[in-house]
């Protein structure tokens, strides 16, 4: 497309890689959704995008999951990416660019060389640690952060588990040396990590004191070998934050990872935010690489007041959903009901309500009345607007608040939320503006004052949808590009995917005479809802 320029940096977006463990679930989807929304905004902005998922697939987690199935690790992490994960994505029509595994030799061979050149530089050394482990977490824990169990068992505050006391001789990395210059950091770059609450804790958590670490185990060796000492295998965290880099041809492919690297956004969830605003910027602070421009940490998909996890989740998968609401109301939902960063719960009762209102009945019945009338009354050609006066300008203005409101929210601050809102109530405008103009009893008048009315009030409500189906595209794909059909747009204007967020609120772009058709219902009526 024109605007992307030869060598410009790529707007780079990354997800947590998932671990292969199990099968994804609604936590998963609900971060490489957001993901996948703000990266298509960003190319309706016709900016350069470079968007990465992946999968997880070392560590004891995955060998304990393997072996209880009797299969190899690699044969098990085959097997889900292939059946399970890969698949979802593509039915929740997820863009990402790439997808990275942790056991391709693209990435294991480049983590080893990283490693290598740390230890070569005196910032790894060998040394031996006792302290409670959370195999759920793949984390030491620090005592503190524990909970008490049932008999002075000591838990996981995530899991709620119990931790197991390891003790290994490991190699470690002097992440004590950094807090300063994290701070430091932190300081000069507010808006790295996201949001204010979750920033804070980080920070606060830094000043306490950080705490070497550990980068090897040897008590098992499913991972990647210390290429100095292969009794010992990489720590899993080490090896999967490097995927950032690997993907984008680190230490392969100097010209792609200068057009990518560091990314622009790592979506995490909240459970996740210390590896990624910590020890991840003090990795490439180690290596002279440049840090990452922002870590937004989402909050929690709650089932029953815990956070959904691979064995709580009461049997919901993201397929159960998408076969009773279609794959864009999902999309939309998660990011329209819960503020982005805030824990959130889903119930089928909420959105069905919100199915119901805003998208079958302000969205839907919106696109398919006005097709019906242009049917109606004029043949199916999109008429000209000859009249337009006060009404029309109010819808205009409209317009442009909701472009440069939801271009804010959703593609600078992430809030996804605030920037669905801005163009739902401007859907809600256009509601009220048909009503009040009431076109079926302008349509009475022959005139050709009458006439010249109720053309100028169909246009503008066509022109009105034209905007919405180029800013809902990036959150419902499918839908917005039944409207564009319907519309009549695709042959003047183009294909939806090379809008211009810019253009949207350019009024008067549909062309007199477009054909607008009747065509598929956005939102068909649901059928009876399913029970939990
Ligand atoms: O942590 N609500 O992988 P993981 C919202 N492999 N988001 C949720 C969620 C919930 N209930 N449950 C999961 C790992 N998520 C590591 C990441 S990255 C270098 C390595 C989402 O399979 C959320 O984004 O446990 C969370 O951070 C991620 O899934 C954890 O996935």
């Amino acid at each position: 497309t024109g605007s992307e320029k030869q060598g410009a940096k790529a707007f780079y977006v990354t997800t947590p890689i998932y671990y292969v463990n199990d099968a994804p679930h609604l936590g998963h989807a609900y971060t490489t959704v957001a993901g996948d929304v703000l990266t298509r905004w960003h190319r309706q902005r016709g900016e350069k995008v470079w968007y990465l998922t992946g999968t997880d697939e070392h560590g004891q987690k995955i060998m304990r999951t393997a072996d209880a199935n009797g299969v190899t690790p690699q044969e098990w992490c085959d097997k889900l990416v292939e059946e399970a994960w890969k698949p979802l994505w593509e039915h929740l029509d997820i863009a990402n660019d790439d997808f990275i595994r942790t056991t391709e030799k693209r990435h294991t061979d480049r983590v080893q060389e990283f490693v290598q050149d740390l230890y070569d530089k005196g910032e790894i050394y060998k040394g031996g640690y006792e302290g409670p482990y959370c195999v759920g977490c793949e984390e030491y824990k620090l005592p503190g952060d524990l909970i008490d169990g049932e008999q002075g068992v000591k838990l996981c505050p995530v899991h709620k588990k119990p931790v197991e006391i390891l003790k290994e001789e490991n190699y470690f990395f002097k992440l004590s040396e950094y807090g300063p210059k994290l701070l430091e950091f932190y300081e000069a770059n507010p808006d790295f990590i996201q949001p204010e609450s979750a920033r804070n804790e980080v920070v606060n958590f830094v000043k306490q004191g950080l705490q070497d670490l550990s980068i090897s185990r040897s008590t098992f060796d499913w991972g990647i070998p210390i290429p100095w000492d292969d009794k010992h295998v990489i720590y899993v965290w080490v090896d999967a934050l490097l995927n950032y880099a690997t993907a984008v041809g680190y230490g392969s492919n100097q010209a792609k990872f200068d057009e990518t690297f560091p990314a622009n956004v790592h979506l995490v969830g909240k459970d996740i935010l210390r590896f990624h605003a910590v020890i991840w910027p003090a990795m490439l602070m180690a290596q002279g690489l440049p840090v990452p421009g922002r870590v937004a940490a989402n909050g929690w998909l709650m089932v029953g007041g815990e956070k959904m996890s691979k064995s709580n989740l009461t049997g919901i998968k993201p397929q159960d959903l998408t076969s009773h609401f279609g794959v864009d109301a999902y999309r939309w939902y998660f990011l329209r009901a819960i503020a982005f960063g805030s824990d959130g719960s889903f119930s089928w009762e909420d959105f069905t309500a919100r199915y119901t209102s805003e998208l079958a009945n302000d969205y839907g019945n919106l696109a398919s009345r006005l097709a019906a009338m242009v049917g109606k009354y004029f043949d199916g050609a999109l008429p000209e607007a000859t009249a337009a006066g006060d009404a029309e300008q109010a819808v205009r203005d409209g317009l442009e608040k909701a472009v440069a409101e939801a271009d804010r929210k959703i593609g600078e601050e992430l809030d996804f939320q605030g920037g669905i809102l801005a163009v739902f109530d401007f859907v809600k405008q256009v509601n009220g503006y048909i009503t009040e103009q009431e076109p079926w009893k302008v349509a009475k008048d022959d005139s050709p004052e009458g006439r010249a009315r109720l053309a100028t009030i169909l246009y503008t409500a066509a022109e009105a949808l034209r905007a919405v189906a180029v800013l809902l595209n990036p959150v419902m794909p499918d839908t917005s590009q039944k409207l564009w059909e319907s519309l009549g747009a695709e042959p003047a204007l183009g294909a939806l995917a090379d809008q211009r967020v810019q253009d949207a609120a350019t009024w008067g772009r549909l062309p007199v005479g477009a054909t607008v058709t009747k065509g598929a219902v956005l939102f068909p009526r649901l059928e009876e809802p399913k029970k939990t």
